[in-house]
Order: C-alpha cells, then structure tokens, then sequence
C-alpha cells in the first residue's frame, strides 16, 4: 500500500486535514455567493462551481446561490434585434427589455444552475425576487427605465430552504410595490441585499478579476471598509470594480461580517477561499 503513495496523494490529504478548522468554524455559516454571468464558462466550468456550492452544503455551511447572466441576456437580445446599453454599469431596460431579462434569468440561467447542483447531489430550488416578495424594489434611476433598487427583502423563504437542507438560486429579478411591475436588478445589487438581511456570514463576489488592485496591479488580499472608500476617493478602485465594492460597502453596514472579491473562473475558488488559509481574491470587512 505504501508503495502507491506520492506526493500528490499526501498533499491532498494534508488539505483536507488542514480544512478542518475552517470547516468548524463555517458550520452553520450563511454565506451568499454571487455567480455573475463571465464567471459561469462552459459546462465543466458550471459542474466545479456546482460541486464546491454542494461540498458547502455537506459540511453544514448554509448557502445561497446569487447569479446574473449579462452575457447571456445580450445574447438572446441581439437574436431579437433589440439594442441595450448600460450607464454607469447598469442595463438601461425598458418593458421589451425587461420581459427578455425575467426569460433569460429565471428561466435559462436559473435552471441550468439548479440542474447543475443537482447533478451533482445537492438539491436545489430556483426562486426570483418575486417569489413569496423575496425582494421588493423601487425604480432606481428614472434615466434606467425598470431597474429595481431592493426597498424590502423578505428573507423567511430563504431560511426555510436552509432547514429542509435545500440550496436556494436566486435569479435577480423583481417585484415593485406595484406587484404587476417586473425590475431588472443588477446581480451584485441582489446578492448584497440578500445577504445584508440575512446578516450572512460571508458575501462571495465571483467575478472574472483576481480581485482588487491597489496603484501597482496587485490585488490587496484585506482591506477595510475605510481603506475601500479611501481608494474609491482617490481614483484607486475605478471602472466595474466601484459597483462591486459599492455593493460590498453596503453589505457591510447591514451587517455582513466580510465579503470577497474573486475570480470565479480559478479552480475551486470558493473552497480555496473558505477552506484554506491562503483565501483567495480581496477580503472587505469593517
Ligand atoms: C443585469 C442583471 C444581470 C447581471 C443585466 O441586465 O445585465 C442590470 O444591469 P452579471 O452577469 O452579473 O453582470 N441588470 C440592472 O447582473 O448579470
């Protein structure tokens, strides 16, 4: 038996071991991960994601799937010949664009990351911000059309998934006061709202960056709250990374005890960040 041994197979075995004491120390977590459209990839890459959402689940953290589907709404847009753009990173939406947004995220998106966790042993149930008023919003911008800025989250559902043992995906899509009014809210908007109402452990950003960068392009593996809004001020952190960190801020205020800013297209990204001590992407906490 010895004789088989190699290197590979004992380092393998000292991450497990050394997983351990994170593991203790998650069981019972919340942890929010938002899965944003670049990150998903093709379908290997949707099974790995998938695997490490279940391997969370089996260790007893709690969590709560976020997605968007940018990419993919542009898709089905272009087929249509309707034309999109964005300001200040939000898709400017107006009723056509709407109704192919709720299509492409509840349904396409949703379903396939539902299948995804499924095949992989976990059960899980899709949902939207319409589903039992999850996520209630407002008109953000009146320049945006219909995109919903969350006013009220009601995140009982949520929790009553956690104790049957089943892994809530949320497509960002939602319901105004007016119940017949559908709104398009941003992924990252979604999931920090979620999170914040749920005071969630962890809120996990996947993205297709390796996190935030200081003046030199290294990515700052913790930085504070006070750091964030410093580097925002300063010019630091520009372009698609403010909305992130934005949204992370705002997390944090709610009472999220850290979020992670991450490249969801690295191997296992989510267990290196729960799971090691090395972490992974740029840790945000007060
Ligand atoms: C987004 C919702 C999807 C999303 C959109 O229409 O594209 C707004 O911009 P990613 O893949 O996370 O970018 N909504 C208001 O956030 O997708």
């Amino acid at each position: 038996m010895k004789k088989r041994m190699n290197q590979d197979w004992i380092a393998t075995a000292r991450t497990l071991s050394e997983a351990l004491p994170y593991m203790q120390r998650y069981s019972g977590a919340v942890v929010v991960v938002k899965f944003g459209g670049n990150a998903m990839g093709d379908d290997e890459a949707m099974a790995e994601f998938a695997r490490d959402i279940v391997l969370m689940r089996q260790v007893g953290i709690n969590p709560v799937v976020v997605h968007g589907g940018g990419p993919m709404i542009n898709d089905l847009l272009g087929r249509l010949g309707i034309e999109s753009k964005f300001v200040r990173g939000k898709r400017v939406t107006d009723k056509a664009t709407v109704e192919v947004v709720e299509m492409v995220l509840t349904g396409l998106v949703n379903k396939r990351i539902v299948q995804a966790i499924m095949d992989e042993g976990g059960r899980a149930v899709g949902l939207s911000g319409k589903d039992d008023d999850l996520m209630v919003c407002e008109a953000d911008d009146p320049e945006l059309g219909f995109v919903g800025r969350p006013i009220e989250m009601n995140v009982q559902v949520l929790r009553d998934l956690f104790t049957a043992g089943i892994i809530p995906v949320v497509a960002p899509v939602a319901t105004g006061m007016d119940p017949l009014e559908t709104f398009n809210v941003n992924g990252d908007t979604a999931a920090g709202a979620i999170a914040g109402a749920l005071k969630a452990d962890r809120l996990l950003l996947l993205t297709d960056v390796s996190g935030v960068k200081n003046k030199d392009g290294d990515v700052m593996t913790q930085i504070t709250a006070d750091e964030v809004r410093a580097f925002i001020e300063d010019g630091t952190i520009a372009g698609g990374m403010i909305p992130k960190t934005e949204t992370a801020l705002k997390a944090i205020e709610e009472g999220v005890r850290a979020v992670v800013i991450l490249d969801g297209r690295v191997s296992n990204a989510v267990l290196l960040e729960l799971f090691t001590e090395h972490g992974a992407g740029s840790l945000i906490r007060d």
